[in-house]
């Protein structure tokens, strides 16, 4: 058997934890592997709205194994809020939850750092999702983590001097902070955590393949906010792109089957950098009001504009996209006109190919086509589709070479369309 990959293409809020949800049913293991709390997949079912961060969302589904992966940065406190909440509404978890020994662990002083470091940036502020996601894996790659399996061992050893480390970078940066209550909640979220299936997750994912078990990795973020190929350096610190699954699950990479690319049929982003398409004007206001488009972590409001196919292609470069998912059609439901930028006019010259510098000189070259004007929240199947809607996707298809798969029409499970 093989993996799965569920990814966003754009810069997050693709719409990832429902389509997730809509696709678990016929997967027997869900797992996460990059990212942390600053992910906040939004599920809505029977009338609730759910917000994971940490937590696979295949946690919905009874019989499902849930794994938390290597390559998340994991906050306890946050965890256990979660965790807790699900259990409230009775989604117990203790028995579906694996978490791998392997994952970094964001201390409360990583916290602090992150709002520090953005303090010092001024107005080159990364815009951070304020979690810690930054430090913890800085920390990881330079060595010097803390990892769930650390809890097992000498841990308040370990604990202490990472914590004397921080604190002297944070006196360097003269910043005032206090953790006494940060920091109780945070040991007595680790006894909560320890009563969790703490594993070698590369271990148990590469034995559920053997036994022919289904798995889908479930992408946080979007390709535009990889630390490589994202709009440097205003990206998240993890691989958000499909190779990020064999490195955050211990998966080779010829065990990815289908790999599928998510985004929304127009493009938002929260937090500062490029955006070649962002709209200052009434449309943009009006896309933001209808796709009510704020941040599920932070509340913030998104930046929004036209799709990008540039960026897309890019994206779909990376990643090896093989299925398609668009997600948000009905809010342009009643727009005159759609437009998608087709290329990037940077200099006079007009380029196909996603430059080095995304920056503020981009002028997008947009092809524009007529609006559907109908309202579309209810329809079921693709012959009911509106015949400019149709021939937007087929547009979009042309230009991008992957078929779309599925098409959503509102943010419940039952408004999705599978088109084949
Ligand atoms: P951080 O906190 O270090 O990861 O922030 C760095 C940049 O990454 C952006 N960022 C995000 N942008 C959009 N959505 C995010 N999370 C989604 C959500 C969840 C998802 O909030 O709904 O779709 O997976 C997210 N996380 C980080 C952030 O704004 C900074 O620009
Ligand atoms: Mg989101």
């Amino acid at each position: 058997m093989k993996v799965d990959v569920l990814l966003g293409l754009q810069w997050g809020d693709e719409g990832k934890g429902k389509v997730v949800d809509v696709l678990t049913p016929k997967y027997d293991v869900i797992t996460r592997f990059q990212g942390g709390p600053n992910a906040g997949h939004t599920l809505e079912f029977d009338g609730q709205k759910y917000v994971l961060r940490s937590i696979p969302s295949g946690i919905f589904q009874g019989g499902k194994v849930n794994v938390i992966g290597n390559g998340v940065v994991l906050d306890p406190v946050l965890f256990k809020q979660e965790a807790e909440a699900l259990a409230a509404s009775g989604h117990d978890l203790t028995q579906r939850l694996y978490i791998s020994k392997k994952a970094h662990l964001i201390l409360p002083t990583h916290r602090i750092l992150d709002a520090a470091y953005e303090a010092a940036k001024g107005d080159s502020k990364i815009g951070t999702t304020g979690k810690g996601i930054g430090p913890t894996y800085t920390d990881k790659v330079s060595r010097n983590g803390l990892r769930v399996g650390d809890l097992l061992h000498n841990f308040e050893e370990k604990y202490a001097k990472a914590k004397a480390r921080h604190e002297s970078i944070l006196k360097s940066l003269n910043y005032q902070y206090d953790i006494t209550e940060l920091e109780k909640q945070w040991f007595e979220a680790l006894e909560y955590l320890k009563k969790f299936n703490l594993i070698d997750s590369e271990h148990v994912v590469n034995g559920f393949l053997k036994e022919g078990k289904s798995v889908l990795a479930e992408g946080a973020q979007g390709t535009l906010l990889d630390v490589d190929f994202g709009s440097y350096p205003f990206v998240t610190s993890s691989n958000t792109i499909c190779a990020g699954a064999c490195t955050g699950l211990g998966i080779a990479p010829n065990k990815i089957g289908n790999v599928y690319g998510i985004f929304k049929a127009y493009c938002t982003r929260v937090g500062s950098g490029p955006f070649p398409t962002e709209l200052f004007d009434e449309t943009g206001e009006k896309m933001c009001s209808i796709g009510h488009e704020f941040g599920a972590v932070t509340g913030r409001k998104r930046r929004c504009g036209w799709i990008d196919l540039v960026a897309l292609k890019y994206a779909i470069m990376i990643d090896g996209v093989t299925h398609l998912i668009m997600m948000k059609s009905d809010v342009l439901d009643t727009f005159e006109t759609i437009k998608a930028c087709v290329a990037y006019k940077i200099d006079g010259k007009e380029t196909e190919e996603f430059p080095f510098e995304i920056d503020d000189s981009i002028e997008p070259v947009y092809v524009e086509l007529p609006g559907w004007k109908c309202d579309m929240t209810k329809m079921q199947s693709e012959d009911e589709f509106p015949e400019e809607f149709n021939a937007y996707i087929s547009f979009l298809e042309e230009e991008l070479q992957v078929p779309i798969k599925i098409v959503s029409v509102g943010p419940d499970r039952e408004q999705t369309v599978v088109r084949y």
